[in-house]
Parts: C-alpha cells; structure tokens; sequence
C-alpha cells in the first residue's frame, strides 16, 4: 500500500478470505495489470493457500501482466514462467534512491470495494488529498493521539478501517501502529490482552463482533491483565449492543478509559460520527456526536429533513467532507444513484439512526440489503446469485436474524426446481452451501435454509424483505401491510416452516 503511494500507483487490497471468483471481478472491473500475493498466509492455526486462489482467479483476468509474489509460508506454489516472480530478489536487486511521485491532490488514491444492494461490487475511490488530510485528522482527535503512544487497530488491512487506522491515519501523524495476523481466540481468548500488555498499547480499536466472542469466555482471559497501559478504547463495524459495550468498557477500559463508538463507512473514507475522548462524555450504545465539520441530518420517507430530538429516520449528511468517496470506479452514474438520489441533495448513507434528547446519536442499522456478518458487509445479491446457480434452485432470497456472535447471521428462503424436490434436503443445503463459499468466501454461507414453494413478492416482482426478515427472527405478531403482496397466503406456509 505504502509503496504504492509512493510511486503513484492506484491499490486496490482484496480481503484474504475471498474466493478465486471474488478475486477474479475485482480484478477485472478494475484493469489492474500487477497482482502483489503470497504464497500462503495463516488465519489462527489454519493456512490459507492465497497463490492457488489467486492462480485460479487470473485464469479469467487478461488485464494482469505480473504476479509478484511474497514468501511467507514457504509452502510451495506454482510459479508461471513470464508473469510470476519472487518479491524478494527483485527488492534485493532494488537502487534505494527512489523519489516519492508528486500527485495532484484528486488523483485517485486507491480502489476499495464494497458489496453493494445489486450483483457487482462497487470499486468506491478515495482521493489523494483529501483521504489522507482527513484520516490524519480524525486519527489524532478520536484516539488522542499523543507522541510516543503505541496505537493498536485489530481490523484487516483488505478493510477500510485497515487502510485508514491501521495505515494512513497512524502513519500520517508519525505514529507506532501495531500490526496483527491472527484471530481473537488463538492460541487462546486472552490473545488480545496478551499483545496489549507485551507491547505496552495506548489506544485499542476492535469490532463488537470480537468483543462479543470474547465476552461469552470465562472474564479469567481477560482480567489475568491489567491493561494499565490503554488509555483509549474503540468500536467500529456495526452497532455495539448495551451488554458488549459495559462489557467493554468495564473489563478492558477498566471504566477509565473513554470507549469511542466510531461510526463510519467505506464511502466517508474515515470517522464521521464519534465521541472525543476526555471530551464527550460517553453513552452505551451511541456513537454520540458528529466530528467538527460533518452534518448528519435524519429525513423521513417523504424526504423532509427530521428537525428536533428524540426521532428516527434515515441517516444523511447534508455537506461535503474531504474525506467521501469521489466516484465508483468506471460507473460514476451508479455513484450518484447509490447515495444522491434517494434523497436529493445529500449524501445517504443506506443505514437508519436515533437522535436522543440531546442530540446525540445511535445508529440502528442498515435500511438497505446489506447485512453485516461478523463485521463483514455481504450483499444479498450476490449471494442470491451463487445459490441460484445451484442446479436444483429456482429462486432464492436472504436476510439477516440476529446471532450473539456474529450480530448477524444468514436465513436463507430457498425455491427447488422441480427436479429439485426428490433429493435429500440436507445434501442439497450442503450443497448450497458449497457454492455459496466457492462464489464468494465461506464468511457469507448460510446457518439456516429453508426450502419454500414461494417468496411474498409485490406486484412489481420486489420480494418483500421485510416480512422474510420478521419470520427469520421468529416475530410472528405482526407483519405489517401485506395486502401489496401477490401471494399473501405464501407468509403462512413459510411462517410454519421456520427453522
Ligand atoms: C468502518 C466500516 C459501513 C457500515 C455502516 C454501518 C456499519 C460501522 C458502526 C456501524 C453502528 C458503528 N465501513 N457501522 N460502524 N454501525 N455503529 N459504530 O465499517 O463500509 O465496512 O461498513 O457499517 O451500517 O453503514 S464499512
């Protein structure tokens, strides 16, 4: 990332945990001609073969001319005469006079893509100037930062809270900024207070699906640590329910040290909605205030800007901040109708929000078809997609229910062809499963499919979410206005099949 940066060149980080197709659409929706991997790297104690997956991905990427690749597991790997090399000699080899290429302040920092409502990733874009002035910005102030502090984000880098708070913001203010391959739970929970402690961190900054794992653990793992070192706290990903935030708060800020709910997105590029620590004083569960500059307002569904405290609506922000996405790439149309159109004149963020009497706020969740799975966006689309490729599948739909762990877990409603109904159901939910982690990744499979004859649809052909949502979440008392369904009678026979 750095070094890409430093010569100009447009990065474009892919989530290690992604399938060879995954890959395959970022990589070609973006032409890029250069794929930097490794031939291995580990996820707690399991190794992930990434060569062989990025091997099978440029089988249908012509855009890629060299594929340099870093040791790491030395396990070995398929090297391709002409388009494969070792990054080691080529850096051995290296003259180290290299000048850091002057860019104008517009020129694209980066490419980082976001699942989006319909099918294709969107490849969101951050600026040079702008991204970096803002993730400079926010780091020092939401983290308080101070000199000689050492900084600790958890994210993966192939995350937008990767590239901003583990990389660019830290950097950018000369700050120690701790780096970590692994999970929360290997070799065993105390992981993180372990590395806290080792390495004297200042400030932590984790996901509430982390905290919740690791909150379900015996309180041992953690309280075997002072963690007299940590001075701030945070939160980022989705929103922190009130038991993992005491538990937070209680047991690892050791209720000195301020928790900052960050609410933020791929698009803002950085923090946009966040307490100040030693400032704001801290409420469970909100992200609290927005940062000097950004002006998040809440509109109903007549797009009336909502005046006043103690409402709900859809959260926008009404200005500009140096920090947004500036287009998708090669589909500036779609951007202006992802996030200008909805609600003209301001930017729409797709997740709905709470003002409390004192203006300050709680982020309720998305209000479009993104679910967030262990803090990992998943569109619906496109795992709808992968399930009806699925020979025996005619139709499919998927929403989110609530899961202790995760925050969110996949229901999926499931249409058999014809040919489909004489086969055993557990083979068939394995199957679907099967496709569903060779598509997109083993993060979006499914905890629940169930086999239906039919989807509440509208007359317009909408599957109606909504409902499919309640039944997955076993919230039978009311359903709402159905009487735009064509097939009412459909919310009975999968209300009784629920799993
Ligand atoms: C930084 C990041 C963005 C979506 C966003 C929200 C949800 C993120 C919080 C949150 C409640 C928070 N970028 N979200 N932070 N919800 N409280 N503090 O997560 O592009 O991957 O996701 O995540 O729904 O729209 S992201």
């Amino acid at each position: 990332v750095l070094a890409c940066a430093r010569i100009g060149a447009i990065h474009s980080v892919v989530f290690a945990g992604f399938s060879s197709s995954a890959v395959a659409a970022r990589i070609n929706d973006s032409e890029c001609k250069m794929v930097i991997t490794s031939d291995g790297s580990y996820r707690g104690n399991k190794a992930i073969d990434l060569k062989g997956i990025v091997d099978e991905a440029l089988e249908k990427c012509p855009s890629v001319e060299t594929v340099l690749v870093v040791k790491r597991t030395n396990t070995e790997v398929n090297m391709k005469e002409g388009r494969d090399l070792w990054l080691q000699p080529l850096m051995d080899a290296a003259v180290g006079n290299n000048v850091a290429e002057i860019m104008y302040s517009e020129d694209p920092l980066f490419i980082l893509y976001t699942s989006g409502s319909t099918g294709k990733p969107k490849g969101m874009v951050h600026s040079t100037a702008g991204y970096m002035v803002y993730t400079a910005y926010t780091f020092k102030n939401v983290f308080n930062y101070e000199e000689n502090d050492i900084y600790w984000c958890t994210a993966d880098i192939g995350w937008i809270t990767g590239h901003s708070y583990i990389l660019y913001g830290p950097l950018l203010n000369g700050a120690t900024t701790v780096i970590f391959e692994g999970v929360p739970s290997y070799p065993d929970f105390s992981r993180f207070w372990e590395v806290i402690e080792k390495h004297n961190v200042t400030q932590f900054y984790t996901a509430p699906t982390a905290i919740r794992a690791l909150a379900k653990e015996s309180l041992d793992y953690v309280q075997r640590f002072p963690l007299s070192s940590l001075k701030v706290i945070g939160s980022v990903g989705e929103p922190i329910n009130e038991e993992a935030w005491h538990w937070y708060n209680d047991h690892v800020g050791g209720k000195r040290c301020p928790l900052v709910d960050t609410w933020w997105q791929t698009e803002t590029g950085g923090i946009m909605i966040s307490p100040i620590p030693f400032v704001t004083p801290t409420k469970p569960t909100y992200a609290s205030l927005p940062l000097p500059g950004i002006q998040p307002v809440l509109m109903d569904e007549l797009r009336n800007e909502i005046e006043g405290n103690q409402v709900t609506g859809a959260l926008c922000i009404k200005f500009p901040w140096p920090s947004m996405a500036r287009t998708i790439w090669g589909d500036h149309q779609r951007y202006k109708e992802t996030y200008f159109t909805a609600f003209p004149g301001k930017y729409f963020t797709g997740d709905g929000a709470l003002r409390d009497e004192v203006g300050y706020y709680r982020i309720t969740g998305r209000v479009d078809d993104v679910i967030i799975v262990s803090g990992h966006n998943l569109g619906t689309a496109p795992i709808e997609d992968a399930i009806n490729e699925h020979p025996a599948v005619a139709e499919s739909a998927i929403v989110g229910f609530p899961h202790d762990i995760k925050g969110n877990a996949l229901y999926g409603f499931v249409i058999l062809k014809e040919t489909g109904e004489s086969r055993d159901k557990n083979n068939l939910a394995k199957e679907i499963n099967q496709q569903i982690s060779d598509q997109i990744g083993p993060i979006a499979k499914l905890d629940k499919i169930q086999f239906v004859s039919g989807l509440p649809k509208t007359r317009s052909g909408k599957i109606m979410r909504r409902i499919l949502r309640k039944i997955a979440e076993g919230d039978f008392s009311n359903f709402g206005d159905i009487s735009t369904l064509l097939n009412p009678e459909i919310v009975e026979e999968i209300k009784n099949g629920k799993l």
